[in-house]
Order: C-alpha cells, then structure tokens, then sequence
C-alpha cells in the first residue's frame, strides 16, 4: 500500500458536481479515498478570462504503481469528459497526481512530485488542509512553501451554499476597459444569468452618466449578468439589492458595518466605499432582455490610488480596517447574499429589500440635496417608494425622485 495525493480542478460546467463524481469514480478495491479537503475556488492561473476553478485534494491509500494510478487518473478525466462535456471543448475535470509516497519520478509524461505543486496555491492550500504537517519527498514542508507562495489571496473556500445561478460561472480577467462594457456584450451574445466577469484592474471604469470609476489592482470590480422577469419599474430594486448584498458581505468578511446612500452607494466611516452601476437592455414586453449590474469596492487599495477630489469621500476597506481583506472570500459573500435576496425579489416581491435598505440607510431621516438632471431638490429624505424611488419632503409635500446624486446631508435634527 502506497498513501498517495491527488489533485482535482475543474473550471465548466457543474464544477462541484464534476468533483464528487470524480473522486466516487475514483474508489476501486485498489484504490481507496482516505481523506479530501475543502473544495477551494481558484482565480485561473495566468488571468486569460477562463472562469474560476474548483480545486480539492484527495489522500487515498492505493496498490497501483504510480504509473497505473496515471491511468487511473485518465480514466476518470475521460468518464466525466466524455459522459458530460462536449468532446472537445474544454475539459470537466482534471486529476493530477501530486505526491506517491516519497517518490521522485521525473519520465516523459509522469513528473512526481507534480511540477506545480510547490508553487500554486491552489494546490497547497487544499493539501495543507488534508495532510497538515506534509513534507515532500527533499524534506520540504508543504507549510513553508505555502507561506512563500506569491498567490495565496487567489484562493478561497467554496462551499454549496455558493452553488446559487449567481456566479455560476465567475471568469476573471487581468485588465479590462470596463467589466459592465464587457458584460453588456456578453449579455447581447445571450450569456446566461448569472454570469459574473471580474477584472483586477480596469482602464475605462465607468460611474453613472458615464463618469469615471476608478479602478487600480487591488480592488474587485466587477459585473453581473441578470435576467429578471420583472416589470421595469422594479429594476431599482435590483440595484438596492445589490448594495445590500455588498454592504453585507462587507459586514461578513471585514467586521465594518458600512451604511447606504440612495441610491446606490455604500459607506463606511460616511465614505463611499463602494459604488454600483445599474445598465438594463432593450425592454420587451416591460421587462429588460437583460440587466448588467457592476460592483465596484475599494477593498486593498491605497488612500493615494483612489481619486483625489471626488465627488463624495472615498475611503477603501484596507484604509477602514488597517488590514487587508480576501476579495475572493468577500466576493462569494456578496454573491451568496445577492442570490438569497434575488429569489425573494422575484418570487416575494420587494418588501424585504425595502426594509434591509431602510434598515441600513444613512440618507433617510436627513435634510438633503438632491441633484437631478434638471434642478436641485432640497428637502427631508423622508423614505423610499415600492419601486426603490426616494421622497423628499419640500415645502409641505413630497417629491418622488427616480435618478439623481444625493450630497450635501446633515441630520435633520441640526437644521
Ligand atoms: C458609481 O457611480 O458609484 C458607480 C461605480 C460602478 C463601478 C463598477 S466597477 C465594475 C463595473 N464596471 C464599470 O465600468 N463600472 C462598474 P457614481 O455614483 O456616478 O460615482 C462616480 C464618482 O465617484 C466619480 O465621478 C468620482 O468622483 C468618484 N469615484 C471614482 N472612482 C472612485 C472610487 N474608486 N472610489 C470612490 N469614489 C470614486
């Protein structure tokens, strides 16, 4: 009997589906599972705008010699490949040999230990968590290596609670002009919802009326495909949602408890934090063909990196915190929460997302002005409508505001 450990990704498709199925079919009377990690979400390695992985690594106890255990491990790729995915697209899952005892194999085609192991991360963290204590076969410890390891921040837990049609498929790219503008002509193609496109930096990053967002490394931009069937005068909602999803992943993940500003900014310390942009498509029979909804957060970027003079404070999470944060980690928070509220959304209606936002507002109850296309309200933001619109009380009565910039608030109380 050998111990032996096996790494498993896949990047299509059912990814944690096509994980179980891999390690069941690797069972055998010669082959026994003895241990598997956390399945782990992975940025793809090299940021060409490939989806996310899932990887996880198993121990299993085996009479095979490592070349048999190679065929093994074929043989699996080549059930799910070919039962499951296309035949030559790409593949559903891929199982590697990393560690057979304490054997040192370098042969055409067998390299053992596997020649990426002591540096990815996502083939590290799992086997840390499977085998705490490792060391390969020249003594190396599998913990030294992780904590030299340069991509530690691009791997996080996954779990199936992450299996919601949000963030299904999550493809993350190095730099783009602006993910909105790349998800709008994906949503154009007929992506599917829930599709999410990432960028680690963005050159022409976009804010409403076509302002500039500024997006340097270390920040998570990033734009969500939707296709809700509701009636156009509920798309706000989406956005209150989404600022919601983010307002609450932040809490979850940093411990800050950032606060909204209508419509859609979120605050920490009364500085925004993060921004959202809300695009919708052509409009048949009164609901959207598809709305793009873009997440901007400062989370590790410097005070200098973010835009001097503008409009509103701005702070980031790394500032707020003094430390940073696991952009993956706060990105499958955000979506887990944005895919809970959705369904509500859709089935239930808005009154849930109506009273999370009230709960967590920091323009209700204030005197503020409000700048709309055309004048400047000022008066008492007193709630918001069904629809998501906000209330100013002025002179006496009323105004029911759909789009416009909110500034300038003090407590109602000071006035
Ligand atoms: C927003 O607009 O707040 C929407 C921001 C949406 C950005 C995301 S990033 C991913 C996706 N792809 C895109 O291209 N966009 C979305 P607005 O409320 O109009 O605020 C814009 C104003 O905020 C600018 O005029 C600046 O004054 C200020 N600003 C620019 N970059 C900022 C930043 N990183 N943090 C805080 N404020 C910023």
């Amino acid at each position: 009997m050998s111990r032996a450990f096996l790494g498993l990704g896949s990047n299509v498709g059912d990814r944690a589906g096509y994980l179980r199925d891999a390690v069941r079919g690797l069972d055998a009377p010669d082959l026994r599972v003895t241990g598997r990690s956390g399945v782990y979400e992975t940025v793809p390695w090299g940021l060409t705008g490939q989806a996310t992985y899932l990887n996880q690594v198993v121990a299993v106890e085996t009479t095979l010699s490592p070349r048999a255990l190679l065929g093994r491990c074929r043989a699996v790729e080549a059930a799910l490949g070919r039962v499951r995915g296309e035949r030559w697209g790409p593949r559903t899952v891929d199982v590697d040999i990393l560690l057979y005892g304490d054997a040192t194999i370098r042969e055409p085609g067998l390299a053992v230990p596997h020649v990426d192991l002591a540096r990815r991360a996502f083939v590290l963290v799992p086997l840390a968590e499977v085998a705490p204590g490792l060391r390969l076969p020249d003594g190396t410890a599998v913990d030294s290596l992780l904590a030299a390891s340069p991509d530690r921040e691009s791997v996080w837990r996954w779990d199936d609670a992450d299996a919601g049609t949000i963030g299904r498929e999550v493809r993350w790219y190095d730099t783009l002009p602006s993910t909105n503008e790349l998800a709008r002509r994906e949503a154009e193609a007929g992506a599917a919802e829930g599709l999410v496109v990432v960028a680690e930096q963005q050159t022409a990053g976009r804010g409403r009326l076509g302002r500039v967002w500024v997006s340097p490394p270390g920040g998570l931009w990033f734009s969500i495909i939707l296709r809700p069937s509701l009636g156009v005068a509920q798309i706000p909602l989406v956005g209150l949602a989404a600022a919601i999803a983010t307002a609450a992943a932040i809490e979850e993940t940093t411990g800050l408890h950032p606060r909204l500003k209508w419509p859609n900014d979120v605050l920490v310390g009364g500085r925004k934090v993060a921004g959202l942009l809300l695009e919708a498509g052509p409009v048949r029979r009164d609901s959207p063909a598809w709305l793009v909804a873009g997440i901007g957060i400062n989370v590790n970027v410097a005070p200098e990196a973010l835009p001097s003079r503008p409009r509103y404070p701005a702070t980031s999470l790394a500032a707020a915190t003094g430390g940073s944060a696991d952009r993956g980690r706060l990105l499958r928070a955000l979506l887990r929460r944005l895919n809970r509220d959705y369904d509500e959304l859709r089935t239930r209606g808005g009154e849930d997302i109506l009273a999370q936002w009230r709960a967590r507002s920091e323009t209700l109850g204030r005197v503020v002005h409000v700048s709309t296309a055309s004048e400047t309200i000022e008066g008492l933001a007193r709630d918001v409508d069904e629809t998501g619109a906000l209330l100013v009380r002025t002179r006496g009565a009323d105004r029911r505001i759909v789009a416009g910039d909110v500034t300038g608030e003090a407590e109602a109380g000071a006035q």
